[in-house]
């Protein structure tokens, strides 16, 4: 396996409401069908016109297949599903597709996003527990639930806990009083959800702020242990401190053997992979953080500047240079 930066990524929308894509897309599901038809041929709504197109969609599955296997075995590939809810919960097509999908060789995981706001308010977020666990339940894949634009957590108030609670769903009993100061009606009922969801003990979730590269490679690497991807140090690697080799491997064998089952099972390393550090990036002391950032692209800025000014009188000096249309490079002042 490639290292996870250099792999060949396709993206596949399957969302027939998607009509602006913001991203290169390699199959596109409004090829097949779109919402907007349905609705307009059917006379159904939004919600309804979204669970024919889905049952559109496995009824042609072939159609699916046909352009999956034009990416090659070696192809990440991302499905970007609609955010309807009831297909990851109750509808069976999304399942039976996944089911299709994963006999003919795709190893998936479910990556849920739910929008960080949700923990902002303790009913709300019972019912994102709630919701995350009955898709765990429908979908029956590796699950990877995340909290998203956690960035703007902070415009929504103060929080009752820490990030790591919301994470971490250890001991709802907490939310008590919260549930009883924002719902008192529906207390029992929250209280009787919330040890339905401890009895599981499935629910957790990672965190996601899309513009934080650290943010999004941490999830890659979440996502890759879900799914069984294990990237190893290459072949000439030394061997790691502290470790012992009681194999007598040679060399070119070593890596495997030492990085194989830590990189698998062991905890995740790396910034933004430990809660408390999200918590202090964009709660605690985001203003402090957001300062720092400014100050280093000021800073990568100018270097890039400086490159280019430099590279500039290089060529001045050397007669300026021509592309191969016999174009003159403009000035980089
Ligand atoms: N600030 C911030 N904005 C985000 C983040 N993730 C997504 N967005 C923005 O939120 C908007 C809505 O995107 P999503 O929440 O992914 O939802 P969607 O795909 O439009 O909706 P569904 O497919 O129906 O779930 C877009 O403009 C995104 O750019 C994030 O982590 N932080
Ligand atoms: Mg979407």
């Amino acid at each position: 396996m490639r290292c996870p930066r250099q792999r060949p990524i396709a993206v596949v929308n399957l969302d027939p409401a998607n009509d602006n894509i913001p991203y290169p897309c390699a199959i596109d599901i409004s090829s097949l069908i779109t919402l907007e038809d349905v609705m307009r041929e059917h006379g159904l709504g939004p919600n309804g016109g979204m669970l024919y197109c889905m049952e559109y969609l496995e009824a042609n599955y072939d159609w699916l297949e046909d352009r999956l296997k034009e990416l090659g075995d070696d192809a990440y590939v991302l499905f970007d599903l609609p955010g309807q809810v009831e297909l990851s919960t109750n509808h069976e097509s999304v399942r039976r597709i996944i089911r299709r999908l994963t006999k003919s060789g795709f190893r998936l995981a479910a990556v849920h996003l739910c929008d960080a706001h949700y923990v902002t308010d303790a009913s709300k977020f019972v019912s994102v527990l709630m919701l995350s666990l009955r898709a765990m339940l429908h979908l029956e894949l590796p699950h990877v639930n995340v909290l998203s634009k956690v960035d703007l957590i902070a415009q929504y108030g103060e929080l009752d806990f820490n990030l790591d609670f919301y994470t971490e769903v250890q001991d709802l009993s907490y939310l008590e009083n919260a549930l009883t100061a924002t719902s008192p009606r529906y207390k029992e009922l929250n209280m009787a959800i919330c040890s339905l969801i401890e009895d599981f003990g499935l629910v957790g979730f990672e965190t996601l702020a899309i513009e934080d590269k650290e943010s999004m490679l941490h999830l890659t690497r979440v996502i890759d242990k879900a799914t069984g991807c294990v990237f190893v140090p290459p072949p000439d690697s030394k061997v790691p401190p502290g470790a012992t080799d009681s194999t007598g491997a040679p060399p070119t064998q070593r890596p495997n053997m030492y990085s194989l089952m830590s990189s698998a099972m062991g905890p995740m390393h790396g910034p933004r992979s430990d809660v408390r550090d999200v918590q202090e990036r964009w709660i605690d002391a985001r203003d402090e953080y957001d300062e720092h950032e400014r100050a280093q692209w000021r800073k990568e800025g100018l270097a890039v500047q400086e490159q280019a000014r430099k590279k500039n009188q290089i060529r001045q000096r050397g007669g300026p240079s021509r592309d191969k249309d016999g174009d003159t490079p403009m000035s980089a002042s």
